[in-house]
């Protein structure tokens, strides 16, 4: 049976109370107390919260849940999070893999991933579109709801269960992730989970997650980037060479526009031999996604916002129209093509 309690009981309070405490009778039917139950997950942390969620509700009502992950956690917030919590997760390997009487599958379906498919679920809990049927005995699809971990806020509400503290602060910051703090895709529902879920929540480890951008290896960045920058009026410039990431050069980009009297940063490195250039200002009255079109549209891809921008320029490309590789000569190229196009 699909379930969008949207399309039922649209009128009193009470049917609608009803009718997630029905949704919740049903989904609790296909548990038995001799089972060992599995939930899969891609480990993103709307999906964790969900996963905890779905134990916790069948707890004493199964003989174990396991929740297993398909791949290694591999955002340091989430890392930081699996840790502070000490979530239990069991990462999953497709070749030794254990046998379990239920599957469940939370923040994701059957046909998203070859992993999943090869589960028959007794449950599938998601928000994502169906993109295609989902055939399982219990299926909750709800597309319109920022998060799985709002669904599953309300079914812990059916079964008048009160969520521990790291039960909330996963589901909290399953929203939050979700719905990037309620900037997109956000209906009411996950507003009042948020809401409910607030004062039971550790925001302090919540905090410590939400910073945790950086690791160790990565400082040597900040300090090159520190050596080098250039300084031209309200703009910061520094190329930062190979890096290990992308993401380091967003990291430095957002802390040089710390700088009082800087409105510009304008950061670049090399990543699987593409120079990406990343591009923050303040806000007012600039367009980085206009300024960095015009300065490397035409040579590669770039595009964004008014205050955050992104160019990706393949090195060979680069090297033709520079001439050579050196670091020197990229940076002076860059700054060349940002005071050309404005
Ligand atoms: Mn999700």
């Amino acid at each position: 049976m699909v379930l969008d309690p949207s399309n039922h009981h649209k009128g009193a309070l009470t049917s609608k109370r009803r009718s997630r405490k029905d949704a919740l009778r049903e989904l609790l039917s296909h548990f038995h107390s001799k089972d060992q139950v599995l939930i899969t997950i891609d480990p993103d942390p709307d999906a964790i919260g969900s996963a905890l969620a779905v134990k916790r509700l069948l707890w004493h009502r199964v003989q174990s849940v396991t929740i297993g992950i398909i791949r290694p956690i591999r955002r340091l917030n989430n890392q930081t999070l699996a840790r502070l919590l000490k979530l239990p997760l069991v990462q999953l390997k497709q070749c030794e893999l254990p046998s379990f009487d239920r599957y469940v599958v939370v923040d994701g379906q059957p046909h998203h991933n070859d992993f999943f498919r090869q589960f028959a679920y007794t449950a599938v809990i998601d928000h994502h579109p169906a993109s295609s049927p989902v055939e399982a005995p219990y299926v909750d699809v709800r597309p319109h709801y920022g998060a799985t971990s709002t669904i599953l806020s309300e079914y812990l509400k059916a079964a008048a269960i009160k969520p521990s503290q790291t039960l909330a602060t996963a589901l909290l910051y399953g929203i939050k992730t979700d719905t990037r703090s309620f900037e997109r895709h956000t209906i009411v529902e996950d507003i009042e989970a948020f809401r409910s879920l607030y004062d039971a929540a550790n925001h302090n480890v919540l905090r410590k997650v939400e910073i945790s951008d950086l690791s160790i290896k990565e400082l040597k960045f900040f300090h090159k980037a520190v050596e080098r920058k250039h300084v031209v009026r309200d703009r910061i410039f520094v190329h930062l060479d190979e890096v290990t990431s992308a993401d380091i050069l967003v990291e430095i980009a957002e802390f040089f526009l710390k700088i009082h009297d800087i409105s510009w940063s304008i950061v670049s490195g090399i990543y699987e031999e593409n120079l990406i250039i990343v591009i923050r200002n303040d806000g007012y009255r600039k367009d980085a996604g206009k300024l960095v079109r015009r300065a490397f549209g035409t040579i590669g891809c770039a595009g964004g916002h008014s205050a955050m921008a992104r160019a990706e320029v393949p090195m060979e490309k680069l090297v033709q129209a520079v001439g050579k590789r050196s670091s020197a000569a990229i940076e002076r190229y860059i700054r060349k093509r940002m005071s050309h196009a404005g």
